[in-house]
């Protein structure tokens, strides 16, 4: 056994990650089909509608929907990927518009339009020696298939999916090795409208809506793996997680069990993907709550069958919890999990507890559970920039924060967890998920928009693209 502690390996999958609909903008051009992100305004009637809350199915005249036109990476993606290859990104995680290849969700044939863009796309990446890693399914359902079917609520999601990742697979099979099926997928429960298209009715029983949905995601996954494993050669199909450590409060053992519960929220989706069955406790908790699932005959069977090959997940923040009244007043806001404020840990500017260590604890957490390959496919802080009077943006709070978290990544790699790549959110600026603002940045790269959609959309390099060059270019030794 080697007694040298090694730090990274060297094909360790630097890179950037972003999303169609917080990038591409061209939201109907070359006959996309308007997706449910695309009736997200700005502005205060944004969270109604994510939570499922506030249907609203016709872009309402005057407002803002900032996914519409986004940063309009789909006319300037050449431009953006050169600077990605500059900074030496040997991964971009991007994902597929469903709505851009079957602009329905249900039409017989492909949009040829669809997925030429992505074909050129990757060729593009190629060009550059970045391996694309593939998310099939990122926060955006075509909006048909809201209307149509009720959303993931409805089986018939599960079949329209899994034509959809066939389709994909079969095209781009010489050009992706690596995909992820669902974005966050415990993000459903929490935002159930941007995780699964879901709007409820008056007096239902939103739990067992939202764990039927997830049911049907859960098997689409498995059926997508099976798919890929079928048609592309050394494919590589992980699941994704929004993770994140919860802390109980106190020694308490009410508050260790209550913090093990909320994890478990989570962990229920990806020992369904990586394990390959219900867990118990997801049995004892359906009970309890009158959940009582459809299945199909043969889901136990498929779900069993194909398991992920890696671990995908996002690590933002870590959380706590207590179960004792007083303390729970003590909420931070802004985190969609909800958390007590921790008083050994800062605050980013949107709420968001910043724990480079929660990092750590998390990724060996993961692994003990699931001995699968990790990948951190989304990281970073969000913060507001401003350029100063020669137009730089001087980020090194954002350095600061990668610097640390990058550092926990090493001790990661050093405690035996089998890491094989980062991609930290937003290389570049894009639309935020929670928001809908452009004033919400995680890029190296500054984009000329704000949140009202003005702005040149010109790219600019902030301090951080040169210190993350350097980053991969010494294989994360000089941070
Ligand atoms: C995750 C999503 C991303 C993303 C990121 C940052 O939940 O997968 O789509 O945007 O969080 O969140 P926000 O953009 O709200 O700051």
């Amino acid at each position: 056994m080697a007694n040298k502690m090694n730090g990274f390996p060297n094909d360790f999958l630097w890179g950037g990650a972003i999303a169609a609909n917080q990038t591409e903008g061209a939201y109907l051009e070359d006959g996309k089909g308007l997706t449910t992100v695309d009736l997200l305004p700005i502005g205060e009637k944004r969270f109604p509608i994510m939570l499922g809350k506030l249907p609203s199915f016709s872009p309402l005249e005057g407002e803002f929907y900032p996914s519409h036109e986004a940063i309009d990476f789909y006319h300037r993606y050449k431009e953006d990927i050169a600077l990605f290859a500059e900074m030496g990104f040997k991964t971009l995680r991007l994902s597929i518009s469903w709505a851009r290849i079957f602009p329905n969700g249900d039409d017989e044939e492909p949009n040829e339009a669809g997925l030429k863009f992505y074909d050129d796309l990757f060729d593009e990446l190629r060009k550059y020696d970045i391996e694309p890693l593939v998310t099939l399914a990122h926060f955006d359902v075509p909006v048909h298939l809201v209307e149509a079917y009720g959303s993931w609520r409805n089986r018939k999601l599960v079949s329209l999916f899994e034509k959809y990742s066939r389709t994909v697979f079969t095209r781009f099979k010489d050009k992706v090795k690596y995909w992820l099926t669902f974005n966050e997928i415990n993000m459903l429960l929490h935002l159930p409208y941007v995780g699964a298209g879901l709007v409820f009715e008056e007096g239902e029983n939103e739990q067992l809506v939202k764990y039927q949905a997830a049911h049907h995601q859960l098997v689409a996954s498995a059926l997508a793996v099976k798919a890929g494993h079928e048609i592309i050669p050394d494919v590589q199909i992980g699941c994704m997680l929004a993770a994140g450590m919860t802390y109980p409060y106190t020694s308490n053992p009410d508050d260790v069990y209550d913090a093990m519960s909320k994890d478990r929220e989570s962990f229920f989706f990806i020992d369904v993907q990586s394990r390959g069955e219900y867990p118990g406790y997801a049995k004892r908790f359906f009970e309890e709550n009158n959940i009582e699932l459809e299945m199909e005959k043969g889901d136990e069977e498929v779900l069993k069958n194909h398991t992920v090959d890696y671990i995908g997940f996002s690590y933002y923040s870590s959380r706590v919890t207590s179960t004792d009244p007083k303390v729970q007043e003590n909420t931070t806001s802004g985190n969609v999990f909800g958390s007590i404020t921790n008083p050994y840990l800062e605050k980013s500017e949107w709420g968001w507890t910043i724990d480079p260590k929660g990092l750590r604890i998390t990724a060996n957490q993961l692994y003990d559970r699931y001995q699968k390959p990790l990948f951190i496919v989304e990281n970073g802080l969000g913060a507001v920039d401003e350029p100063n009077a020669d137009g730089e943006v001087i980020d090194e709070y954002r350095i600061e924060y990668l610097r640390e978290h990058i550092n926990e990544m090493r001790e990661v790699i050093n405690d035996g967890v089998d890491l094989i790549g980062y991609t930290s959110w937003g290389p570049i600026d894009i639309v935020s998920a929670s928001t809908g603002e452009m004033k919400k940045r995680y890029g190296y790269i500054y984009v000329d928009r704000d949140n009202a959609g003005n702005g040149t959309l010109n790219r600019s390099k902030k301090k951080s693209f040169h210190w993350y060059k350097k980053v991969i270019e010494s294989n994360g030794e000089n941070l």
